[in-house]
């Protein structure tokens, strides 16, 4: 799978995830460098997988395209007492006003509910197969923890111990998180008959 992505976490996860699994990840790359896709200022995450992976594809020469398979993700962090901000605006978010900027935003509330969300679009063949993943939590009081990246030292998932997906090993994360959990259903619907 060509993975088409800027985010060097993501790749990891997925090549960690995929690779037990007998499916290797490469990221994409044209002529040495990360493509520059354009990310459209859409509210839904699956329109912009949809739209990145239309990018990517029409990156690739015709003779090629039957032997690929393009694998794009766009995921985010919704919280449910701010109407489910950042959400697909997650990642410009962060970089904005980083994890300090969301605990102060929440700072006073009550309702810590949120969740993480990841849509794949993998093309192959000439086909498109779109998969989802959500992984309740709640936002914690303060930081913890150092692994993971992103909103993953303020998110505590709910089918958990309490500890943040900063505080968890990759395979304790992958196996409850939104990514792991849509990898998984885009696995099933790949070795599905109707495949
Ligand atoms: P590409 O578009 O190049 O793949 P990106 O990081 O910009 O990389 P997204 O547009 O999908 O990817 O933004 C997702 C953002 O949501 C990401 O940058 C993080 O801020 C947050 N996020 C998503 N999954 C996360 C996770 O597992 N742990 C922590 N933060 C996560």
């Amino acid at each position: 799978m060509i993975f088409v992505t800027g985010n060097s976490n993501k790749l990891e996860e997925a090549k960690r995830y995929l690779k037990p699994l007998g499916m290797e990840v490469e990221q994409m790359m044209i002529d040495g460098s990360i493509p520059e896709l354009i990310e459209p200022q859409f509210d839904d995450l699956e329109k912009i997988a949809i739209f990145k992976a239309d990018q990517a594809i029409a990156m690739i020469p015709e003779s090629e395209k039957s032997d690929c398979a393009i694998l794009v993700e766009d995921s985010g962090l919704f919280i449910d007492s701010l109407n489910g901000f950042p959400g697909s605006y997650s990642s410009f978010v962060f970089r904005k006003i980083g994890v300090d900027g969301i605990l102060r935003l929440m700072s006073g509330k009550s309702m810590k509910g949120c969740e993480y969300r990841a849509v794949s679009v993998l093309v192959i063949g000439g086909r498109t197969i779109i998969a989802k993943g959500i992984c309740r939590g709640n936002i914690s009081e303060e930081i913890s923890g150092t692994g993971g990246f992103g909103y993953d030292p303020i998110f505590i998932p709910e089918d958990s111990d309490g500890r943040t997906f900063a505080q968890m090993t990759k395979e304790e994360k992958s196996s409850i998180s939104h990514r792991g959990k849509s990898l998984k259903a885009l696995c099933e619907a790949i070795s599905s008959p109707s495949m």
